[in-house]
């Protein structure tokens, strides 16, 4: 069986996400760090591996695969993670919460993103992240009234939703983005954090890796 490898940094949400998938999936997986800092992910090597120079980058099953939520989707259809609900009302519900943060918010708080608009400097980026972070937070809040928690974002068992807010609660923590208001918020995080694929899968966990 061909070893399964994971190109990413510890720091990055995305990757955080699809370790979260992995874990859940029972995979036995590799890290490859990428350190997005010292600007590995825009050497030769991993350009070859993704031409965009973003992490993460996923070597499974005699594939190589790019995009977290394509890479999610993957693990979901061939191991069977239940992500997604399978009637398509819910599921595009549950998928539109997911995307909220995924693909609306995660880019604007982007390395590359922030350190070209801010020119890297502080306290511009602090407050650049803040002003994004805790609105878009804030909207997941009111968008969680639309499920029955118990105890994840959609449900009894974790879904799309917490894989992709697990990581950008890890982000607003990191920039102190508040959302101490949101308590459905909360009740999720911790419920994840007691989850052994959410644990495996922090960035404390694999930084040493
Ligand atoms: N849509 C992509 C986004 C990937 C992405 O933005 N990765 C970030 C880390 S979370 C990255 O590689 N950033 C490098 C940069 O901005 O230069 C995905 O979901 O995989």
């Amino acid at each position: 069986m061909n070893t399964v490898r994971l190109y990413d940094y510890w720091r990055s949400s995305a990757s955080y996400r699809v370790r979260i998938a992995l874990n859940l999936a029972g995979i036995d997986w590799q890290s490859i760090p990428v350190n997005l800092v010292a600007g590995e992910h825009k050497q030769a090597d991993h350009l070859a591996r993704h031409p965009q120079g973003l992490v993460p980058v996923l070597d499974i099953d005699g594939h190589r695969f790019t995009q977290s939520l394509a890479i999610i989707d993957y693990l979901d259809s061939t191991r069977n993670l239940q992500l997604l609900p399978v009637e398509p009302v819910l599921r595009t519900q549950v998928q539109a919460l997911a995307y909220s943060l995924a693909i609306d918010l995660h880019p604007v708080c982007n390395l590359s993103v922030v350190e070209y608009a801010t020119n890297g400097e502080e306290p511009a980026r602090t407050q650049w992240m803040r002003h994004f972070i805790t609105p878009g937070l804030r909207t997941f809040e009111s968008r969680l009234a639309e499920f029955e928690q118990s105890p994840f974002c959609t449900g009894d068992r974790p879904s799309l939703a917490d894989l992709c807010l697990v990581p950008q609660l890890y982000n607003a923590d990191r920039w102190g983005a508040d959302y101490s208001q949101c308590r459905r918020i909360r009740c999720v995080a911790e419920a994840c954090c007691d989850h052994p694929a959410f644990i495996a899968a922090h960035p404390d966990a694999v930084k040493a890796l």
